[in-house]
């Protein structure tokens, strides 16, 4: 698949070359809700959004070296690393932010290109337990992430409004950066993730689609999909860490 891109950076590539494998698998939701005991679950054959963007980046980081990746996906995954029960697991797109830039994996590079910022507030999945699996059953873990979430609301993050999205994207937004899709959903942070992809001169989302059921890159421009999901309000752009971006 020829992509002409018009925003490289040396890491770029390696990041897309990673993420182009996955092209075509299917969509599947839930996949680390089997069983009860949380464990470190690596199925890079049925993906959603954040678990494809997971195993790009686990792969990315580990050079293509898939036993050193699982080592990568438990520190991306889980605070600090620790696997330590279902609230263990970075649930909320803020945190998980956080964690990987502690970790060196990423560094978001919002900030040095918008001035506007937003309070986080989080209350989503406290406030729909029903739609969890390892929450409709159990009002300790409901418990737990409402101190999760209150701990995490408040902070005040760098964003992109999706006003200021050309469809020839932007400069300072390469290939293989992670899109994080902000929303004013209530009580949510992040609604959707994936992969910058410039193609025919216009920047375009590499993601595992709900929609489309598998991994694509989106038909429309990134800046157009923004007028079909009215629930997304802008973006927070990560710039992967690979060997050839240090
Ligand atoms: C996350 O949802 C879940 C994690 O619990 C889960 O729902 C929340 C707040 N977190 O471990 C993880 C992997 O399955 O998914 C994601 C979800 O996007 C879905 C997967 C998608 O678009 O394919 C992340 O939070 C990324 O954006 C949001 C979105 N959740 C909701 O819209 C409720």
């Amino acid at each position: 698949m020829a992509f002409t891109s018009c925003a490289q950076s040396p890491g770029g590539e390696t990041v897309l070359r990673h993420a182009f494998t996955f092209i075509g698998r299917p969509y599947v939701a839930h996949t680390l809700e089997a069983g009860n005991e949380e464990k470190l679950v690596t199925n890079f054959n049925e993906v959603d959004c954040t678990t494809y963007v997971e195993y790009v980046l686990a792969l990315t980081l580990a050079e293509g070296d898939t036993l050193r990746a699982q080592d990568y996906l438990k520190r991306i995954r889980y605070r600090g690393g620790v696997i330590d029960g279902y609230t263990s697991r970075l649930h909320y797109v803020t945190e998980w932010i956080a964690n990987g830039t502690r970790e060196g994996f990423f560094k978001d590079i919002t900030a040095r290109h918008s001035r506007d910022s937003l309070k986080v507030e989080l209350s989503f999945m406290s406030s729909h337990p029903e739609a969890y699996q390892h929450l409709k059953d159990s009002p300790t873990h409901v418990r737990q992430i409402k101190t999760i979430e209150q701990k995490l609301s408040g902070q005040i993050v760098f964003y992109l409004p999706k006003e200021y999205i050309p469809r020839e994207g932007l400069p300072w937004i390469k290939d293989g950066d992670i899109l994080c899709i902000t929303t004013d959903i209530e009580g949510l942070d992040v609604v959707h993730l994936g992969f910058a992809c410039y193609k025919e001169g216009k920047l375009h989302l590499l993601h595992a689609s709900s929609s489309h059921k598998k991994v694509l890159v989106s038909e429309d421009s990134f800046a157009d999909m923004f007028s079909r999901n009215k629930m997304w309000t802008g973006v927070r752009v990560l710039r992967i860490n690979s060997s050839s971006n240090r």
